[in-house]
């Protein structure tokens, strides 16, 4: 068994319902702000979701359903603004604790903090976004690498990200574990040669995670325990350190 040396977190979806709760209600905020008649339903965010990236996704919106823009900017200063917007609507969320972490997630984070294991972020959430995450939650200095947004040239599925955390860290991928909650964050990880656990959300419990070391509803509590959807850890209740080593 390889020795467990950090865990890296995804963000979105991975330590807070972020996507439908959060991104997605503050992107309806902007777009009545803007006077755009644009609703990104639940259902329609499923399909939205298929792309990673706020700008990315607003830009295949603008593609896939054709709406009408009400602007003489160009292409790439209406989505870059809009996005802005999005933003400062979805940190107020945060502000206001309208985005509680997922069962389990402070849990393993702390239990982590005290026996040395590293900690870091890789995300495709903006760096801003994902700070304020972590500041209304956790505490941002507890992760010795916030990897985020356009810092790589490629988004998940890409492994960039996670090139770019092992890189910073200066370890091995053999030595760390990962904890996703979608199809695109698996593959990034997966091609950077780091074994994954998936805590999969409504958005994503139907994707393929055949690469995952493990599949969870979430991390769980004691009085919250885990279900195993694929593979499992005997006689335990919900992902402790100690469990989730064993699959190193
Ligand atoms: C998920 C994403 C992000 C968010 C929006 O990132 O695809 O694009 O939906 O974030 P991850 P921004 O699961 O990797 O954390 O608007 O800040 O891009
Ligand atoms: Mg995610």
């Amino acid at each position: 068994m390889n020795q467990l040396q950090a865990l890296i977190f995804d963000v979105d979806g991975t330590l807070a319902n972020t996507e439908r709760d959060g991104h997605r209600v503050a992107f309806n905020q902007a777009f009545a702000e803007k006077g755009l008649d644009w609703h990104w339903s639940v259902e329609l965010y499923a399909d939205l979701l298929t792309v990673a990236g706020g700008k990315e996704r607003i830009k295949y919106h603008i593609d896939r359903y054709q709406p009408t823009l009400p602007t003489t900017d160009s292409m790439s200063d209406f989505i870059i603004n809009l996005h802005q917007l999005k933003n400062q609507y979805y940190q107020a969320l945060l502000k206001q604790g309208a985005i509680p972490l997922r069962p389990g997630v402070k849990r393993i984070v702390t239990e982590a903090r005290k026996q040395g294991i590293r900690l870091a972020i890789a995300t495709t959430s903006a760096l801003s976004n994902a700070t304020a995450l972590l500041e209304n939650t956790l505490d941002p200095n507890w992760f010795e690498v916030i990897a985020a947004g356009d810092i790589v040239p490629q988004k998940k599925p890409a492994p960039d990200i996670y090139y770019y955390v092992l890189a910073k860290m200066n370890l091995a991928g053999s030595n760390c574990l990962v904890f996703e909650d979608s199809h695109h964050g698996l593959q990034a990880a997966t091609k950077a040669g780091l074994k994954t656990i998936v805590t999969v959300n409504n958005y994503t419990e139907k994707q393929n995670f055949d690469e995952a070391v493990l599949v969870v509803n979430h991390l769980g509590e004691s009085d919250n325990p885990t279900k195993f959807i694929q593979g499992s850890i005997a006689n335990i209740n919900y992902l402790s350190l100690g469990a989730v080593q064993s699959l190193l």
